[in-house]
């Protein structure tokens, strides 16, 4: 599924991204713990890749704790500095906060040595929609600061806030690629809500959780949605839960569309487990 979602606000909110990145030291880099690969967006990288990074695999909650190490390792062993955390507990939050003081120790040391106050790190966080950044911006302060949503789309516009004495953070809108082209990584995106649900059609993304449940977890499929594979197709196990949660239009027919969106809110809500995509 290739993905057209690029509104308006997006336009402002890289430009904003573009004009303030010289006021920051570190960008922090949301990626989403169940599938950070597909997260990255490569026009973010380009436009912080002159400040120090942070890679955050955030919702690590919502991700196999297994995977979730081996994608930390593969980024770190291409230099990435990189933890996990879950914004909505605060789990990993040390790891964070130890990795942002790394990074900006030297900086703190030139101005030290050279005989200037050690201000706040200015940090600014960028990612995808619906990724999080609102709600890790929150955890740092300590209260709810900025807006957050289950749905992509929530924040507009810029926004700085003093987290602590020696951090300050800028929480920023969640940024598309202007084309999404590659097919699976479309439906990742779209599975895990960063797409604005315009943009796709519910139907294929659910049949393609189907097919990664079977070749990948079918466990999930026996154990937690009570289905027996048996080697039928996607469409068919989506017409064996339709009918097992009774999704029944008037006439009687089932209601695909409704199950659809059901399955895709478990996933979401991690009611399916910890799943990890990529
Ligand atoms: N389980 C879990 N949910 C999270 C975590 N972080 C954020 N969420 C949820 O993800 C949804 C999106 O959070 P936001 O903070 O609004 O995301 P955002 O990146 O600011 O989104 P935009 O402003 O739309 O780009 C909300 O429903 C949050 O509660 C996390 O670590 N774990
Ligand atoms: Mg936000």
């Amino acid at each position: 599924m290739a993905i057209n979602w690029y509104p308006g606000h997006m336009v402002k909110a890289k430009r904003e991204i573009q004009q303030n990145i010289k006021l920051v030291d570190i960008v922090a880099i949301l990626l989403d713990a169940r599938a950070p690969f597909s997260c990255r967006n490569q026009d973010l990288e380009n436009i912080s890749s002159r400040k120090k990074m942070l890679f955050v695999l955030n919702k690590m909650d919502l991700a196999d704790p297994k995977t979730t190490d081996q994608y930390l390792t593969r980024l770190r062993r291409h230099g990435i500095t990189a933890a996990a955390m879950d914004s909505t507990s605060g789990k990993g939050l040390n790891e964070v906060l130890k990795a942002l003081k790394a990074l900006y120790e030297p900086q703190a040391q030139m101005l030290q040595s050279k005989g200037r106050r050690v201000r706040p790190m200015r940090v600014m966080v960028v990612g995808v929609p619906n990724i999080g950044k609102s709600t890790f911006l929150n955890c740092l302060v300590g209260k709810k600061m900025a807006v957050t949503g289950a749905k992509p789309g929530i924040t507009r516009g810029k926004q700085w806030v003093r987290v602590r004495e020696d951090i300050e953070l800028m929480d920023t809108p969640g940024l598309m690629w202007p084309k999404v082209e590659n097919e699976e990584q479309g439906l990742k995106l779209a599975l895990l809500g960063i797409v604005g649900e315009n943009a796709y059609q519910e139907e294929e993304v659910a049949l393609y959780l189907l097919e990664v449940l079977k070749a990948r977890f079918p466990d999930t499929l026996r154990d937690t949605l009570k289905i027996q594979d048996g080697d039928r197709t996607a469409i068919e196990l989506l017409e064996q839960i339709a009918r097992q949660r009774g999704h029944l239009l008037k006439g009687g027919q089932l209601d695909l569309g409704k199950t659809c969106a059901a399955l895709l809110q478990d996933f979401r809500k991690g009611r399916l487990g910890r799943l990890s995509l990529d």
